[in-house]
């Protein structure tokens, strides 16, 4: 089987480890005050999904890519955008369905995008994104870019025949894209044992179409950041796609309404009792490069943040009539009477 290869150098200094804990904690809180939001105050409509748990893929994968390349995923995307640099406000204000939204407030929890930031969103039909990445490194690779896609999705879509096709294309044509399979161990209330054959998931990129496949503790930030860097750089070289199974633990239901009862409870706290924000809080502290008040005080400023971002999404106006026509075709669409 195909293994990618792995290196031994550290991966990250204390500035960059710093901003990596600040944007999980980041995401954590931005989720936290959003659930409320949706819950209580009965602001927030549609489909939402929670990334809490997942932090480490999205932020150790992104912390190590170049502001130029592209970043694709399906609806669970708040940490995605985020880990990119989307402000909580630009979010937030997308999940108050507000204009200043990141999708001017007509995309909603699963629809994030930025293009600016090489975002390209937010995905809600499983698997449905994994051709648009191939795409998209395709177009990379005929303009003679060296740039990279990296694509997540869940262990739920590897079972879609379009992931399958994406797949072969790709390595065919050696396209600069990283596929990483956050694999959440459920896809809504279904567990990978009930829904498929063949659990290690590498093989499906490694055995069917020759693609350097490695499984990882996902929760594992600089582990999730060097695998990622090596695959770029795979990808820069020349040398085609990676495909990398993070093995993480979601600690929300599948969305906001649901209450997850396919799952114990002891599942659950025993993945939370081995947080990988605080995990990587004391990893930090072991090192020297944080102490306990200075991690308080960044807890304190990220509230402060969002709090924040909460108020000016709710300052901010939904979108108006004329705007509800815009963004759906290149050309201005013209509503009939
Ligand atoms: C083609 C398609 N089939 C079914 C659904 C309904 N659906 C939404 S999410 C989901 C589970 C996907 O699980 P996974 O890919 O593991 O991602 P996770 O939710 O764990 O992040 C399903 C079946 C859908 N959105 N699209």
């Amino acid at each position: 089987m195909a293994q990618a290869k792995t290196e031994a150098k550290p991966v990250v200094n204390r500035t960059q480890a710093l901003v990596w804990l600040r944007q999980m904690m980041l995401i954590r809180r931005f989720e936290e005050r959003a659930e409320m939001l949706y819950q209580k105050g009965n602001k927030i409509g549609g489909f939402f999904h929670q990334y809490s748990g997942q932090e480490p893929v999205a932020v150790g994968s992104i912390g190590v890519l170049r502001e130029d390349d592209y970043i694709i995923t399906a609806y669970r995307d708040h940490g995605h955008a985020l880990a990119r640099g989307m402000s909580a406000r630009a979010g937030m204000s997308e999940l108050l369905g507000k204009v200043t939204g990141c999708s001017r407030g007509k995309g909603g929890s699963m629809h994030f995008f930025d293009v600016e930031k090489g975002f390209l969103g937010g995905h809600a039909i499983v698997g449905s994104h994994v051709p648009l990445a191939t795409g998209v490194a395709f177009a990379l690779k005929y303009r003679g870019e060296d740039r990279v896609c990296v694509c997540y999705f869940g262990e739920g879509a590897i079972n879609q025949g379009s992931v399958h096709e994406a797949l072969n294309m790709a390595a065919l044509w050696k396209l600069p894209v990283i596929y990483i399979v956050e694999n959440n161990q459920y896809a809504m209330g279904t567990s990978l044992e009930r829904s498929t054959a063949v659990l290690d998931l590498r093989l499906r990129g490694a055995t069917a179409y020759g693609i350097p496949g490695i499984t990882i503790n996902g929760n594992d930030i600089e582990l999730m950041a060097k695998t990622t860097r090596e695959a770029a750089n795979r990808a820069r070289g020349g040398e085609g796609p990676t495909f990398i199974e993070a093995k993480t633990y979601r600690y929300k239901g599948h969305s906001i309404s649901d209450p997850g009862k396919y799952r114990l409870r002891e599942e659950l706290d025993s993945a939370m009792k081995n947080d990988p924000i605080m995990v990587y809080q004391n990893v930090l502290k072991q090192r020297g490069w944080i102490d306990e008040e200075t991690a308080d005080k960044m807890r304190d400023e990220i509230k402060t943040e969002v709090e924040e971002a909460i108020a000016f999404a709710e300052h901010s106006e939904p979108p108006s009539l004329d705007q509800l026509y815009e963004d759906i075709t290149v050309a201005p669409f013209i509503p009939q009477e």
